[in-house]
């Protein structure tokens, strides 16, 4: 027997490879030092972070599981989950700035591009000097993403691409805009461009005023006739499933970061039983207030165990999507829970910036809607189960 460890229950720590504990022990460290210190007042200030980009590069954070070759850290999936846990144990929207850069703007230009794209893009975006933003969703088309209306027509050698998207992390102030729009010389089917800060015709306005995961920089995409060489095409993908395989992973590692969240709010409510005093004793001594840090290791531990299984597999290349619908929707559905526990857990403190706990609520709403609601992950998983859809 061993003694229970109630910050890591079942001992994940123990699974984990050496390499990846110290890009674990290397995120922590960078999350630690580099992002909480300034987290309250950027969610404050609706800040722009940008410049974290940079910072971000230099400490291994951008790029984790693409090769080294091309600035990467080659690492495992396992690996990128970690980092996700860690910087979203500071802030889900320092996860998504991240997360965007590597699973949604470094993986399809890596999977999917020409030797020249890759030498183009990815050591800019892996250092950070470069900051990249995924265009999906346009105002008339979010959970359906296959009823875009943006649409690149053929133009000379090249194309001219027209179209809006809403919702997009990083936009306003990236330098590299993946954008998936219907193409007329593919036949009307989905392919992805490349396009860059500065053309003729691309805006990037902010999207101001979210009550939710507001130190991350939101925006539109508004596209009237951008003029795109012919290799701004991403060649080796044709159809939706093309966006789909970003948000594989993307999703994949929203499932790690979204319980670091939860453990930061599992450990605050901790302590701040133990500390605090009514009736004469510390809350944590109370039947109720112990059930509920019971439900929240349990649920804590379980979805970690699940994500580390995905992840495993995913590094194997014997992975099924829906298996990512599983840990997403519940590890996210749980952490939402756990974080709105700790901030009743925190009596009228819970309701302060200082405390942390309801900006952690806050921001897990919106990680609830993107990347797939909660309610189209049950539909994806209703299909698997039973070959009817249900959309
Ligand atoms: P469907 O008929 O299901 O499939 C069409 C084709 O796509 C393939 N496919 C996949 N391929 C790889 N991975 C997946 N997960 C895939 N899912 C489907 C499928 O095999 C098929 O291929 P083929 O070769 O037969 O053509 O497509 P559908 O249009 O009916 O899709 C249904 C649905 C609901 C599952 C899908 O539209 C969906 O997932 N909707 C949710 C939209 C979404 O997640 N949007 C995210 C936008 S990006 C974002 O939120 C970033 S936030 C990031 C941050 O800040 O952190
Ligand atoms: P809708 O699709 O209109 O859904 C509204 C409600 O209806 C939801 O509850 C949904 O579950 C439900 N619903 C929808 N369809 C069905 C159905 N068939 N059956 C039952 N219920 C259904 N997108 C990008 O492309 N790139 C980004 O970088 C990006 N970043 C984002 C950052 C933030 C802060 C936010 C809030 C969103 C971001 N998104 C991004 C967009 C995000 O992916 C979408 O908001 C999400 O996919 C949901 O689409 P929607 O908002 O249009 O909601």
């Amino acid at each position: 027997m061993v003694p229970f460890d109630w910050a890591d229950p079942f001992n994940l720590d123990a699974q984990l490879t050496e390499d990846e504990r110290m890009i674990r022990e290397a995120a922590h460290g960078f999350a630690q030092s580099t992002l909480q210190p300034r987290v309250i007042e950027d969610f404050e200030e609706e800040a722009d972070a940008s410049e974290l980009f940079p910072q971000m590069g230099a400490a291994g954070m951008l790029g984790v599981t693409i090769p080294e070759e091309f600035g990467g850290a080659g690492a495992s999936y396992v690996a990128y989950g970690l980092v996700a846990r860690e910087i979203e144990r500071v802030d889900s929207g320092y996860r998504s700035m991240a997360s965007v850069q590597s699973s949604l703007v470094m993986y399809p230009i890596h999977a999917y591009g020409s030797p020249e794209q890759h030498r183009k893009y990815l050591p800019g975006l892996a250092s950070g000097e470069l900051i990249g933003c995924f265009g999906l969703t346009e105002p008339d088309a979010g959970s359906d993403p296959s009823g875009m209306r943006t649409y690149a027509k053929k133009d000379g050698d090249g194309y001219s691409l027209s179209g809006a998207k809403t919702w997009i992390s990083n936009s306003p102030f990236a330098d590299v805009f993946v954008v998936w729009a219907k193409s007329e010389a593919h036949d009307g089917k989905i392919r992805g461009f490349v396009l860059e800060k500065g053309m003729k015709g691309l805006e990037a306005p902010k999207i101001k005023g979210k009550l939710s995961l507001r130190a991350s920089t939101t925006g539109m995409i508004q596209m009237d006739e951008v003029k795109l060489p012919a290799d701004a095409l991403l060649p080796g993908v044709e159809g939706i499933k093309g966006p789909f395989g970003c948000l594989n992973r993307a999703r994949y590692g929203i499932s790690w970061g979204s319980l670091g969240a939860a453990e930061f709010c599992y450990h605050a409510a901790r302590q701040y039983g133990l500390d605090r005093h009514q009736f004469g004793v510390p809350l944590a001594s109370k039947q109720l207030y112990q059930l509920k840090l019971a439900d929240m290791a349990t649920e804590i531990s379980l979805g970690l165990q699940g994500s580390l299984r995905v992840g495993r597999l995913m590094d194997e290349g014997a992975f099924a999507p829906e298996m990512i619908s599983v840990v997403k929707r519940n590890n996210v559905g749980k952490a939402l829970q756990v974080a709105r526990l700790a901030r009743d857990m925190h009596g009228g403190n819970g309701i302060s910036g200082e405390y942390q706990v309801i900006r952690h609520m806050l921001n897990l709403e919106t990680v609830n809607t993107y990347e797939g609601t909660h309610d189209i992950h049950a539909l994806i998983l209703g299909r698997a189960i039973t070959g009817l859809s249900a959309f």
